[in-house]
């Protein structure tokens, strides 16, 4: 739903002291007091004494817009390499991203889990199951491959790469070189819902083979197609990995269609895919949205608001997000967190590339999705 109105916003803005409501006004008698230390044995809180956003005029986070340098992150990563092994018991070497907010909590925002990981050569990461979803976006190397139910599958650069909930996956360096990428669940989520579960697998990978392709794109990744062996809908894509080659391809074309004249793209300049689920045309997963965008030299794009947290990540190019009016000039890997209903612009210098997660099929599933475009730049 897009609406260019916003009741909410617009009383806020009017007084912006009453971003949420309050009975301010209210003496507190000695009787009144008395009354508020009986609520607090009986373990309840009455609706018009509270502080905290229980009834906001529009989303008010408690997670902050925040940038994160890929320069200061895999200098993190690496040294972990040197000092923490990986294996079972701590399973991963991924080192989350704290949004300063949530109270030193590891998540990026109130839903979404964002945190490098770092294999060292000829490392593995044993299997295991978990309830949570997970993906793998690869913003630069290869060698690693992930192992997803026994399905072995090539990490390279672009590449955006499924893990959904309940499938045993482990990780296997194949090189002699180490390598890093971003991953994205839906742990936050699954803590505040609490469905997780969680299952070891075996401490070695169950397929040590390198494959160029899986088996899942093998039976999968062709534009339109669907084996007639799998025509029931499945909750997460079966597709193992969007492979940055099509990705890419994609976008130079909406680029030339728009240079041709034909409708194309989101906005002028402004190329930008979803990465979708085949059996139902929706979500890679029933928690996440992922999407690619790119921008062409120059381009921006119109300050928006929308309901629900994203994670982006810069991937080539020069540019820069622009998030609650704070400019973040971005170089490859950058991660920036932009919280529900905070504005979020970009702006191309060069050809701009960025991927970005969010929680919006959540969001929209429970019907809570709105999206205020402005006007202007
Ligand atoms: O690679 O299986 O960042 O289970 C967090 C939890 C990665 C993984 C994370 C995980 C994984
Ligand atoms: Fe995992």
């Amino acid at each position: 739903m897009t609406i260019e109105s916003d009741a909410g916003t617009r009383q806020a803005e009017a007084d912006p002291s009453k971003a949420q409501l309050t009975n301010a006004s209210l003496e507190l008698t000695p009787e009144l007091a008395d009354l508020y230390r009986r609520f607090d044995e009986a373990n309840l809180s009455p609706l018009w004494t509270q502080t905290s956003n229980v009834l906001t005029f529009h989303p008010m986070s408690k997670a902050v817009p925040f940038r994160w340098r890929w320069a200061d992150l895999y200098p993190l990563a690496e040294r972990s390499g040197e000092l923490v092994p990986v294996g079972r018991g701590g399973e991963r070497r991924a080192i989350a991203l704290a949004n300063p907010g949530l109270g030193g909590e590891p998540y990026a925002t109130p839903t979404l889990w964002a945190a490098i990981q770092y294999l060292g050569a000829r490392e593995t990461a044993p299997e295991h199951r978990h309830a949570q979803n997970a993906f793998r976006f690869v913003v630069e190397g290869e060698g690693v491959w992930t192992v997803v139910n026994g399905d072995p599958v090539a990490m390279r650069r672009g590449d955006f790469l499924l893990t959904a909930g309940w499938n045993f996956h482990g990780h296997h360096n194949d090189t002699d070189q180490p390598m890093a990428w971003l991953d994205g669940l839906d742990v936050p989520l699954s803590d505040y819902i609490d469905i997780g579960f969680f299952e070891y697998g075996t401490e070695r990978v169950t397929d040590e083979s390198s494959p160029e392709l899986s088996r899942s794109e093998r039976l999968w990744a062709y534009p339109g197609l669907r084996p007639l062996s799998g025509l029931d809908e499945k909750v997460s894509s079966p597709i193992a990995a969007y492979r940055w080659e099509y990705t890419d391809r994609a976008l130079t074309e909406q680029l030339r269609l728009e240079d041709e004249g034909h409708p194309a793209t989101v906005s002028q300049g402004h190329a930008a895919i979803r990465y979708v689920n085949p059996t139902n045309g929706g979500d890679v997963m029933p928690t996440m949205r992922a999407e690619f965008h790119r921008l062409r030299a120059g381009a921006t794009t119109r300050p928006t608001y929308e309901v629900g947290s994203s994670v982006w990540q810069a991937f080539d190019g020069e540019g820069a997000m622009i998030v609650d009016g704070v400019r973040h000039q971005l170089d490859k890997g950058d991660l920036v967190v932009v919280p529900s209903w905070v504005p979020w612009s970009i702006e191309a210098d060069s050809t701009f590339d960025l991927f970005r997660f969010s929680d919006a099929p959540v969001i929209e599933r429970l019907g809570f999705a709105r999206t205020r475009v402005l006007d202007h730049p």
